[in-house]
């Protein structure tokens, strides 16, 4: 691998001597060449930037139609998250729980520190000190990573408050997240991501993708995160923040929750239908929120990220005009395909790829273009509808919380809990196809609680128990809602349109927050009436309503038994109250 050829004394003066201490202890360790302690400014971002250009890691796309953006092609074997080998290392088994896969700390610690030993011999030890959310807020909360990948630092300046204003809010804090992170030698079975929540410490070693190695974000955010959540009394969620504005002037802040590859981003980025004049969606974040009760009683929420990672595949200016808009310049693209003019290129845009995402000439018998887990990152104020509430240090007022899945049958369009605790079970519920965001099979159905099967730190059943209380402190919730986009006929079709129309789904649950749409009961919760949600000018299939609003008692019932089964793997320690919302719902279902 080229390497940079930035020299830069290392510690800053200013340095926390926590964070001293501990990257003298990991320079040790790994024996790198040199240590670079990133600023975050510009000027290092280009001199990294021609480095990787200079060595190939990188290659610079049509100047012209795309300025200043590049392209990274990862290891074919290091390509989505990992989820066979990330850990969660408590003292205590059952703290990490059935959700998770666990190892004693001190076993962990000795297995990554022997990967890690000599480990950066002759390569470049970055040092990125990161503020996850407005560096001036007190939700937000800081970490710092050590990494011997440029392409990370790359990633984190975009995704994260990365450099000196963060270090100097580490010195204030007094605290950080310590993430070790090395690209090691990509060899899948010499490939873990740890963590130690009780010591506020990443360890990940052999993977060079976004979600394993850019340990702001998943491990950091979601993660631990949810750990210091439950110490702290707020919740860290794998949920997305829009500001809905309506043609009378109202602004409600939507927090949404779908696994990984769902459509989180294009929800967070929507363009209303024609039909929806004097509407606007603007976003705040498209994969993290962090969620406090606030003085009020109301629930307010941060992004801690300033960056999109998204999926490249099926984003065109029908999709999502604002991502594509977005990802027009300034942007690192990772295993896309090209055109023969050098333009990024996946599957859903015109045009034709010439080259694919392994940089060989495109063949359709080596499968897809691009790799349907390739990505964008890009600076979220590249977003034609960025909102600045993204920048408020106190958050935003959350009205409306929605959970979703990925489902060809079962979950209706949307149905609205009966009340926190009731919702409390729907997000617990949450089951989807799996996508290629993981590496795996795609497309099998798998239970993802609150769509954080993949990324809570600890035992499901605490963390349950922890939404629970929560709920208990705000004395103005959210109202909770789940929805499914994917509803499909027996032929494969989808019943729903989706996209910009989801608006009219949200509509009502906005009228719903104002006490002004009505809803019907049904045994799973609060349902609209065909008449209550606007479905003008839509071309629905004859009969896609229906279903779309229907309960089938029949598959409810088995759909219950499989939550009970999957409820009873957490023993004792389920909250009461959560097997008590479940038996509710059973006996309505009669
Ligand atoms: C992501 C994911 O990258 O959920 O956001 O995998
Ligand atoms: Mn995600």
């Amino acid at each position: 691998m080229g390497e940079p050829s930035l020299r830069v004394p290392a510690p800053p003066s200013g340095a926390p001597e926590a964070v001293d201490r501990w990257v003298e202890a990991v320079r040790r360790l790994t024996d790198p060449a040199r240590v670079h302690w990133c600023t975050g400014s510009e000027a290092e971002a280009a001199e990294l930037t021609a480095a990787m250009l200079a060595s190939g890691e990188l290659e610079r796309l049509n100047e012209e139609r795309f300025p200043r953006s590049v392209l990274y092609r990862s290891n074919p074997n290091d390509v989505a998250r990992v989820e066979q080998v990330t850990f969660v290392c408590t003292r205590r088994e059952a703290d990490a729980g059935p959700n998770n896969h666990w190892l004693a700390p001190d076993a962990a610690h000795r297995r990554m520190d022997d990967l890690f030993r000599g480990a950066m011999r002759g390569r470049t030890m970055y040092v990125l000190p990161y503020c996850m959310g407005p560096i001036d807020s007190p939700y937000a909360r800081c970490g710092v990573e050590i990494t011997d990948s440029a392409y990370v630092v790359l990633n984190m300046r975009i995704m994260t408050r990365m450099g000196s204003a963060a270090l100097a809010r580490i010195a204030r804090d007094g605290s950080f997240v310590r993430g070790l992170h090395s690209t090691g030698e990509l060899d899948p079975v010499r490939r873990f991501i740890m963590h130690f929540p009780e010591e506020l410490t990443i360890k990940s070693f052999g993977s060079g993708y976004g979600g394993n190695a850019l340990l702001g974000k998943k491990c950091h955010a979601l993660r631990i995160a949810s750990w210091q959540a439950r110490d702290e009394g707020w919740l860290a969620e794998h949920m997305l923040l829009v500001a809905i504005d309506s043609p009378a002037g109202e602004t409600h802040y939507v927090a949404a929750a779908f696994p990984s590859a769902c459509g989180k981003t294009n929800l967070a980025m929507l363009i209303p239908p024609a039909k929806m004049p004097g509407w606007r969606v603007r976003t705040i974040g498209d994969d993290i929120a962090w969620l406090h009760p606030g003085p009020d009683g109301r629930l307010f929420a941060i992004n801690p990220e300033a960056g999109y990672f998204g999926v490249a595949p099926g984003t065109n200016s029908k999709s999502n005009f604002n991502a594509y808009e977005m990802v027009r310049h300034d942007t690192i693209f990772t295993n896309v395909a090209l055109t023969a003019d050098r333009e990024p290129w996946w599957e859903g845009l015109d045009g034709r790829p010439a080259i694919d995402w392994q940089g060989r000439r495109y063949d359709p018998s080596n499968g897809a273009a691009a790799h349907p887990n390739s990505r964008f990152t890009v600076s979220a104020r590249q977003n034609p509808c960025y909102a600045t509430e993204a920048e408020l240090a106190a958050g935003v007022p959350i009205s409306a919380i929605v959970f979703g899945g990925r489902r060809r049958t079962l979950a209706p369009l949307v149905y609205e809990a009966r009340d926190w605790r009731h919702g409390v079970l729907v997000g617990a519920g949450v089951a989807s196809e799996t996508t290629a965001a993981a590496a795996g099979q795609v497309g099998v159905l798998r239970r993802d609680p609150m769509a954080m099967k993949p990324f809570c730190g600890y035992n499901f059943a605490d963390y349950w128990g922890h939404w629970l209380s929560v709920g208990e402190r705000l004395s103005r919730p959210p109202r909770l809602f789940h929805v499914n986009w994917f509803r499909q006929d027996a032929d494969g079709r989808f019943l729903w349109p989706g996209f910009g129309d989801n608006l009219r789904v949200l509509e009502w649950m906005l009228d719903r927050v104002a006490g002004r749409a009505s809803a019907r009961e049904t045994p799973i919760g609060l349902m609209p009436a065909r008449e209550d949600l606007d479905l003008d000018g839509l071309a629905l299939a004859a009969g896609a309503i229906d279903e779309l609003l229907g309960v089938d008692r029949l598959a409810w019932r088995s759909e219950l038994e499989q939550l009970a089964a999957e409820f009873d793997r957490y023993g004792a320690r389920l909250p009461a109250a959560l097997r008590a919302e479940l038996n509710d719902v059973a006996r309505r279902l009669g």
